[in-house]
């Protein structure tokens, strides 16, 4: 039997969605997904998280806040709910811990830079503190 490469090539490529195939014209996969903030969006989301503690990062696009509780065992539950927030979001926090203190940095590698998933984790995270 004669095996015509191309065509099982073209039969076996998965469909694509109207929609997708629409938006791919304009966007890379991984900006489909996420991109980093405009100058606007910094202003509006940004500010009120460096008035809150957060800081940015000077090496790169990324804030930081360092937390402190009473002991190991708070500073642990801290992390526990921010980790099952994180990975529900798919957006996963680099952070430190030694005890009771907690480092966290915030920033999008897929962006790449600071994304409205760091603003919506860090309110997140502020938000368990209150
Ligand atoms: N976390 C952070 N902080 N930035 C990302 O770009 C990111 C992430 N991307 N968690 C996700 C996972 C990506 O690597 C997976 C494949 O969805």
């Amino acid at each position: 039997m004669l095996f015509n490469r191309a065509a099982c090539l073209a039969t076996a490529r998965p469909a694509i969605p109207a929609q997708a195939r629409f938006l791919s014209k304009f966007h890379t996969s991984s900006s489909l997904m996420v991109r980093s903030l405009d100058a606007q969006e910094r202003q509006q989301h940004l500010a009120p998280l460096l008035s809150a503690g957060w800081s940015l990062v000077e090496s790169r696009d990324a804030i930081h806040k360092s937390f402190q509780f009473k002991d190991f065992n708070e500073a642990w539950g801290f992390m526990t709910r921010i980790a099952i927030q994180a990975d529900k979001m798919d957006h996963h926090p680099e952070w430190f811990n030694v005890y009771n203190k907690v480092d966290i940095t915030l920033s999008t590698h897929d962006a790449p830079g600071l994304s409205e998933r760091d603003i919506k984790l860090a309110k997140f995270i502020d938000a368990l503190t209150k």
